[in-house]
């Protein structure tokens, strides 16, 4: 089954995508992500450049060679442009392994290890009362886990709760430049805690609740967050403080027992490892497009499970459905699971662009038993949606001081 053609399809059905198809002489073909919001053209350019060229006339079974070939091979290791590049052959590849051995994914990677894969919904808001409405339905329609995000009083516009919005393009204006917004750090900690006081006197004890910080704290802060959320018993904290320094994860633990996650924009095990293996973290949020695909995601789990890490892979709606199945897969299987962040089912001219076998049944994701991953791209999607420069947003204290996104 040798590799006869890589094309890279860019498009926008509400938001920039980037989709592999990698096509064999025996004419099957396997789709991979390779979306990095903000910076889509460049792992396009990667792929179609680089990549490409390189890997026709290549055996795509041999999916552990392509992998090292891909990594060891460049010399210029690492990197989110390099390792998202890599993940959508990864990712492609095994989806190909799959429709060739008329077996889904999480088969070829050992069989299932639970009936679904548990998920947590994004409930987000411009107040307290609308975060624990909207967390309220979730429950009510299964859901077992919730994300509360909110609107941080007298500051615009908060990043996190900006997901819901369906004018995100709006946002950045005509030219499309990453919007600005507001940070206080002091009004931020002031604030959240009231949010999940009042979501367990609602909500009740059953339900999982998880909240992310995005990076945006020092690691004193983030001590006194992590106290502070204690007496609410989070299931994790996402991101609590940037990690460039991972040995000062360490520090926080004796603090605090409210459990950690980090790591959706990590793109090696070498970005984890420290955490990992100095018992600073719960949850490792590594995606399986970011990160390099299935074959680094397997390793790294591995190794977490020596140190009782779970996985609990990045779910945000900048990672393309063919990232979502592959995570589901992957979750099926990987004997570490946590949880899987899942933000719905996407806009309509999203599902009119790739045809993803998912459903969700007591909270928990399901997939039939497709060969391959169980997903499908219009390939026409690239005329009829065509790429719009995006950027995320920017973050800056209320001096103008730009801050941790
Ligand atoms: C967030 C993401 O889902 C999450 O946990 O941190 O929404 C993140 O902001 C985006 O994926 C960035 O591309
Ligand atoms: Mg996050």
């Amino acid at each position: 089954m040798k590799i006869s053609d890589i094309s890279v399809y860019v498009c926008c059905p509400d938001r920039n995508f980037v989709t592999v198809k990698i096509t064999t002489d025996e004419g099957l073909y396997g789709l991979g992500d390779g979306t990095l919001n903000g910076r889509e053209l460049a792992v396009a350019s990667y792929l179609e450049n680089h990549v490409a060229p390189c890997l026709i006339g290549k055996d795509a079974r041999n999916i552990e060679d392509i992998w090292q070939y891909l990594y060891k091979g460049a010399y210029w290791r690492k990197g989110p442009v390099t390792m998202t590049a890599i993940g959508a052959i990864d990712m492609a590849l095994w989806d190909l392994f799959g429709k060739y051995t008329g077996q889904p994914v999480y088969q070829l990677l050992g069989g299932k290890s639970r009936k679904g894969v548990k998920v947590y919904a994004h409930a987000n808001g411009a107040s307290i009362d609308e975060v624990i409405e909207q967390a309220a339905g979730f429950i009510k329609e299964g859901y077992k886990a919730v994300r509360l995000q909110c609107s941080i009083p007298e500051m615009d516009g908060t990043y996190g709760i900006l997901g819901d919005k369906k004018d995100y393009y709006k946002m950045q204006g005509d030219r499309h430049l990453p919007p600005e917004q507001p940070w206080s750090t002091r009004k931020y900690l002031n604030f959240i805690p009231s949010l999940f006081k009042k979501a367990r006197e609602v909500l009740g004890w059953d339900v999982e609740l998880v909240h992310d910080v995005h990076s945006r704290l020092t690691p004193i802060e983030a001590a006194k967050l992590c106290k502070a959320l204690e007496p609410y018993d989070l299931l994790f904290l996402e991101d609590v403080m940037p990690s460039e320094n991972q040995a000062e994860f360490a520090g926080l633990r004796p603090h605090s027992t409210t459990p950690l996650a980090i790591g959706e924009t990590y793109n090696s095990i070498w970005d984890a490892k420290t955490l990992i293996e100095t018992n600073s973290i719960d949850y490792i949020r590594c995606a399986v497009s970011h990160f390099g695909g299935i074959t680094p995601l397997r390793r790294l789990a591995d190794f977490a499970s020596l140190y009782h890490v779970k996985t609990s892979p990045h779910g945000a709606p900048d990672l393309s459905p063919i990232a979502l199945m592959a995570h589901l897969h992957f979750n099926y299987w990987v004997p570490n699971f946590g949880i899987q962040e899942f933000v719905g089912f996407g806009t309509d001219k999203l599902n009119s662009v790739f045809d993803y076998d998912i459903y969700v049944e007591d909270g928990l994701m399901k997939t039939s038993d497709k060969p391959g991953l169980g997903v499908d791209f219009d390939f026409s999607s690239v005329e009829q949606y065509p790429y719009k420069r995006s950027y995320l947003p920017v973050s800056r204290l209320e001096d103008g001081t730009l801050s941790d996104w």
